[in-house]
């Protein structure tokens, strides 16, 4: 990548980022998956009273009404099909990796092409420009506590332009480089004033100032259109000059991960901020974007996935709660055209979510689920994670193998890994945010 800062004509400063975009090679692999899949559903009911160290079960009652509510999905364990997990340390030539060399050198890339080929796309090899506006900024704000910034990225190739709104805090009164939250706001954009003057839960820049890290947050739609029929108004058709989408080339997902990496790059230039210490949040389709933009990119040092599920933290291959054939008709703009063909074979996908997570070792991940949330599949989501530990353990990282979920709004912590399952519904809100940043701030200071 070769930065090079330049000065606007109307005397905002301007950085100019160029980028070759690789695309890559193929593969497969597989190792038997303990399954854990006794009969669990039934155990703890509303009114059941639950010790502090019972692990989590998906309540009886919810299991019961969401399947009377969306009976074409399962939400019983016991009928979760037996399935095995591929195995990220099975090379496609049949051996087993078992060096750090091994895994850096030949297997990560070959499932990363695998996850590019068969679920999330392939992001475009075009060069092009990058420069950062400040639009508005805020010096003074929470009684001085923050530097607030309204900024607009601008990417362009040739003559053509596309640009993307962001805003950007930075604490005023640290004596170091601080770490830094990128989140991804799959809802809505909150401009700099709102920002400022409500602490939005799903965005709460001022209780992450507060705690010492510096955030930014974009809203997805800006980068990419959150709709079917939205491919000609986002980055994908501006990169594509136009035309239509190639079966295996990034999806929506991809492009709003490609956009929080594109404001890594401001991070890069800002003093203030440690880059290397920069963690990528979102929730729900957010949260799966922020798992695939970790994997893109090697400079986040943390991946938060919130509430994320199918295609996302929840392994596939459970196909408990939405699925592979009802995600990918839902939101065909999400995933490349392979992806759904796994619609009710989800055991032929040569990779599953716990990869994703062996993709982003030895750096760090925390995924947290929500009691209420069962179309998100809580276990599968806290499973993949805990299989992924084989790949941290290689890279030398301790993270959690405890195959037992843990308890009701009971973070567990080990190493680079974390998990929560709070209490409630989906979404992302102050619990989950003070967990995380109990995680993060381990991991930073
Ligand atoms: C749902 C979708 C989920 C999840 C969610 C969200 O409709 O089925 O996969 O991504 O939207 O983003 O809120």
């Amino acid at each position: 990548m070769k930065t090079a800062p330049t000065v606007s004509p109307n005397g905002t400063w301007i950085l100019i980022t160029t980028l070759v975009l690789m695309a890559q090679p193929t593969v497969g692999g597989a190792f038997c998956h303990a399954q854990a899949n006794a009969i669990t559903e039934g155990q703890g009911s509303q009114s059941e009273k639950k010790t502090n160290d019972t692990p989590w079960k998906a309540r009886r009652d919810l299991v019961q009404k969401n399947s009377q509510r969306r009976s074409e999905f399962n939400y019983y364990e016991s009928k979760v099909p037996p399935y095995t997990l591929p195995d990220p340390l099975l090379a496609n030539d049949g051996t087993t990796i078992s060096t750090v060399n091994a895994w850096n050198q030949s297997r990560r890339e070959e499932l990363i092409t695998l996850f590019r080929n068969k679920v999330y796309g392939n992001r475009p090899e075009a060069e092009y420009s990058i420069a950062f506006e400040q639009l508005a900024e805020q010096k003074n704000i929470w009684n001085g506590l923050a530097t607030g910034r309204s900024m607009m990225a601008t990417v362009s190739i040739g003559d053509r332009e596309f640009s993307f709104p962001f805003v950007l805090f930075v604490p005023n009164q640290s004596q170091a480089p601080v770490p830094a939250v990128i989140h991804i706001n799959n809802r809505y954009f909150i401009p700099l004033e709102k920002a400022v003057s409500e602490n939005d839960p799903f965005w709460p820049a001022k209780t992450l100032i507060e705690r010492g890290y510096a955030t930014a947050s974009f809203h997805t739609s800006d980068v990419d259109p959150d709709r079917k029929d939205g491919y000609a108004e986002g980055i994908r058709a501006f990169f594509a000059a136009g035309k239509p989408p190639t079966p295996d080339a990034w999806r929506s997902l991809s492009a709003w991960g490609w956009a929080a990496s594109r404001i890594l790059d401001h991070l890069e230039t800002q003093s203030a901020i440690d880059s290397e210490q920069v963690a990528v949040v979102g929730h729900s389709r957010g949260g799966k974007t922020s798992l695939w933009a970790a994997c893109e990119d090697p400079r986040f040092a943390v991946a938060y996935s919130n509430n994320s599920g199918c295609g996302g933290a929840a392994l596939s291959r459970r196909a408990y709660g939405e699925t592979v054939g009802r995600i990918t008709s839902s939101f065909p703009h999400w995933f490349c055209e392979s992806f759904a063909e796994y619609a009710k074979r989800e055991s032929d996908i040569p990779v599953d979510q716990h990869e994703l997570m062996a993709l982003i070792a030895p750096r760090a991940v925390y995924v947290a689920s929500a009691d209420e949330d069962l179309w998100a599949d809580p276990k599968g989501e806290y499973t993949a994670l805990v299989s992924a530990a084989p790949v941290f353990e290689l890279l030398g990282a301790k993270s959690i193998t405890e195959t037992t979920m843990p308890p009701l709004n009971q973070p567990r912590i080990a190493g680079k890994t974390g998990y929560h399952i709070r209490s409630g519904g989906h979404g992302l809100g102050e619990v989950d945010w003070n967990w995380f940043l109990d995680f993060t701030d381990r991991l930073a200071r």
